[in-house]
């Protein structure tokens, strides 16, 4: 931990501001390049204390930067963690308003939704599994703060990596007896087929990511509720969408969800 108390939170309404207004800030790591991950997920607690001081429910939690495509993409090497609150929540073939938005990507997810909690230290893909009621397809929409999407993990954790609004399918799945792994994932854009991939392209195994995030809450003497919903993060690389988009994904077994941007 750096930076001060009062730095955190200046920090913290400055970079929910560029959210809450749909304006692009360029990375805080350049005015602060000493600062750590401490004081990343700390202004990321700021942020969610100040969502839930203005009456949101924070309802659930993402893994992000699961998969080598991701990690790839963003030029980063470590997996990070965010929350998810009421209003990112879309209906399926719903609609997403871009002026809402900076520069939105969307990604295909596997999501889960748990019936007990999880608590770290020593979570594994064994105890996220027990813990799951079901898992949905999800398209997770993210929208980096940053200018031209591009930042540093520390600079990410800060602005709450990039969540801005996700939609979930409606058939829930049991994950007993499926292969998570070999789940074939299909996201199309505009009818064509925009990427392609498997489960296994999150960690290995996507309740992996649920496993660490549930680890990393813990460390920080916090733990994931039963029934929250969890997006275990991008199986592709994420996908630039513009006004009059439609997003489909379709994930082997579990379904499809769809989301328009308008
Ligand atoms: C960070 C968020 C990444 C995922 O699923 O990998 C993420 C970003 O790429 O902007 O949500
Ligand atoms: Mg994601």
């Amino acid at each position: 931990m750096t930076l001060d108390h009062p730095t955190l939170a200046q920090l913290a309404e400055h970079v929910e501001n560029a959210e809450l207004n749909a304006h692009d800030i360029s990375k805080i790591t350049d005015d602060y390049p000493e600062m750590d991950w401490d004081d990343a997920y700390a202004i990321q607690d700021l942020i969610r204390q100040r969502k839930i001081a203005r009456g949101a429910r924070i309802v659930g939690f993402k893994a992000g930067l699961t998969s080598y495509a991701k990690m790839k993409q963003m030029g980063v090497d470590t997996p990070v963690f965010g929350f998810l609150a009421d209003y990112f929540s879309l209906p399926d073939g719903g609609e997403a308003r871009c002026a809402e938005l900076i520069h939105p990507k969307v990604e295909p997810e596997i999501a889960f939704v748990l019936k007990h909690p999880l608590s770290g230290p020593g979570c594994h893909i064994g105890s996220v599994l027990a813990a799951t009621d079901f898992i949905v397809p999800a398209i997770e929409i993210i929208d980096s703060r940053y200018r031209d999407f591009k930042f540093d993990l520390t600079s990410v954790i800060a602005d709450n990596c990039s969540s801005s609004r996700f939609v979930v399918g409606g058939s829930m799945t049991s994950v007993a007896g499926l292969d998570l792994r070999t789940l074939g994932v299909v996201l199309e854009k505009n009818g064509q087929v925009a990427a392609l991939g498997a489960g296994a392209a999150v960690l290995n195994h996507p309740a992996t990511a649920v496993a660490m995030l549930a680890n990393h809450l813990g460390a920080r003497g916090e733990s994931l509720p039963a029934g929250a919903l969890i997006l275990s993060g991008g199986i592709t690389e994420a996908v630039a969408v513009s006004p009059g988009d439609h997003v489909s994904l379709r994930i082997q077994g579990l379904g499809g969800v769809s989301i328009r941007f308008a």
